[in-house]
């Protein structure tokens, strides 16, 4: 029998038991109900914080290793220096809580290697090779759950490091035509060893979020693989599709716009124009310009902005998980945490237009979005109109009652010739979006 005959008998009996719809359903509800997330990028790059050797580094700060060509022995000098004293893994789970967040992913080890978990199988973490000698991401992982959060990691495939993945390739490190001969001893002697890690002594862990997936060496077969020996791990485990190789780029879904392998798309930077029917998506967003820590990037969206992107990533049935970049210190920059506070004061207010809904069943109105869920249908208005008539653009049956979420008083909503429409006061009670509950039959 050929290697390849005994890899492929290997990867059946680690196949997770077939699921049936119902059981899928099971496994992604609390994720989709969820809605809302914070994703942290955090690593030896905020040491850096987007400057090398005195120069600012243009793009995004967790890959300064790449695109400042640092040499792995001149990279390591920042892993040496990251000693978070002030990292508070409760505080950090407060904020996200705070916001109305429901989960948190961290980046366990990016693409430059280095891991913030201790690890056993290597010596390149943040116990082994960083002053802080303490394991960080346990205490958020321990922090997220105390603090009634659900916990998954981000895991980079690609490692600019490693002497078997793309280590060798410096200075191009992220190059996608460079292959190396070793690869297959990185991701079994590696990566699998270090996943294996994560989802034995880390209970707390419900998400894989995998990435670095586009370079040469990685296939749809070591992904159907790699998903396959997680899962078996862990059955409940969600794992997102860039365990795959199929991704086309930022859109976070194959040619066919579909998740493929793994469990939910991923679009990047981006809400797709419209619901995507029976699919299961996330967007991973920046609140400024980086994923990791720069200290000049001071770009940042403003909480308006950030709301009504939960509200229309939420219209069209998806997940929202927007970026945080604590420094080196181990703090959350104040910019990030006031406007998290904001979107929280929001969400206290609207929670049941978001949590839980699912897509919009009249698609996008002019003034705003919908949110859905059993006998309910949520009208987000963005633009309030001037003469207070607010047309329920698709719906075509008369709701059994309309009322304000932030009052509870009953709306008059009458048949005009062009269709249902619903008065409105003629203050709107947020310059946000204000949440019309429409009561359906
Ligand atoms: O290269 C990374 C990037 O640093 C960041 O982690 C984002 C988050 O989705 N993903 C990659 C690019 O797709």
């Amino acid at each position: 029998m050929s290697l390849c005959h005994l890899v492929a008998i290997a990867a059946l009996m680690q196949a997770p038991t077939p699921e049936t719809p119902a059981q899928r359903d099971a496994r992604m509800g609390w994720w989709r109900d969820a809605r809302f997330g914070m994703f942290i990028h955090w690593g030896a790059y905020a040491v850096a914080a987007g400057t090398h050797k005195g120069e600012r580094i243009p793009g995004i700060g967790e890959w300064i290793m790449s695109r400042a060509h640092v040499p792995i022995p001149d990279y390591e000098e920042y892993v040496h220096r990251f000693n978070p004293t002030r990292f508070d893994a409760d505080e950090w789970a407060r904020i996200a809580k705070d916001a109305g967040m429901k989960y948190i992913i961290i980046t366990s080890k990016h693409h430059d290697g280095f891991a913030i978990f201790d690890s056993k199988v290597s010596r390149y973490d943040i116990v082994d090779a960083a002053p802080y000698h303490r394991d960080a991401l346990k205490a958020l992982a321990q922090a997220a759950h105390r603090a009634g959060l659900r916990f998954g990691v981000y895991y980079s495939i690609m490692d600019w490091h490693h002497p078997d993945a793309q280590g060798p390739n410096f200075p191009d490190y992220n190059s996608r035509t460079y292959t190396n001969p070793d690869f297959g001893r990185y991701v079994e002697t590696y990566m699998k060893p270090q996943l294996k890690e994560l989802l034995t002594q880390y209970p707390e862990i419900d998400v894989l979020w995998f990435d670095g997936e586009w370079i040469a060496d990685w296939t749809d077969e070591r992904g159907r693989d790699l998903y396959n020996y997680v899962r078996a791990i862990r059955p409940s485990l969600l794992v997102n599709n860039r365990v795959g190789h199929s991704r086309q780029g930022l859109s976070g879904l194959n040619k066919q716009g579909q998740v493929d392998l793994g469990d939910f798309g991923t679009p990047e930077q981006q809400v797709p124009p419209e619901g995507l029917p029976g699919v299961d998506w996330e967007t991973c967003m920046t609140m400024n310009d980086t994923w990791g820590f720069k200290s000049y990037d001071d770009d940042w969206k403003d909480t308006r902005t950030l709301v009504r992107t939960l509200i229309d990533v939420a219209s069209k049935g998806g997940n929202f998980l927007l970026n945080v970049g604590p420094t080196a210190d181990g703090v959350i920059p104040a910019p990030i945490v006031s406007r998290l506070h904001e979107m929280g004061e929001w969400l206290k207010g609207n929670a049941e237009a978001i949590y839980g809904t699912t897509v919009s069943p009249y698609g996008m109105p002019a003034w705003g979005r919908y949110t859905a869920k059993q006998g309910r249908v949520y009208a987000h208005v963005f633009d309030w109109p001037k003469d207070g008539r607010l047309a329920l653009t698709g719906m075509k049956e008369k709701p059994v009652r309309a009322y304000l979420v932030a009052d509870g008083k009953s709306l008059t909503v009458e048949q005009a010739d062009s269709g249902l429409v619903v008065q409105l006061p003629r203050v709107p009670p947020s310059t946000i979006a204000s949440v019309v509950v429409l009561l359906v039959p």
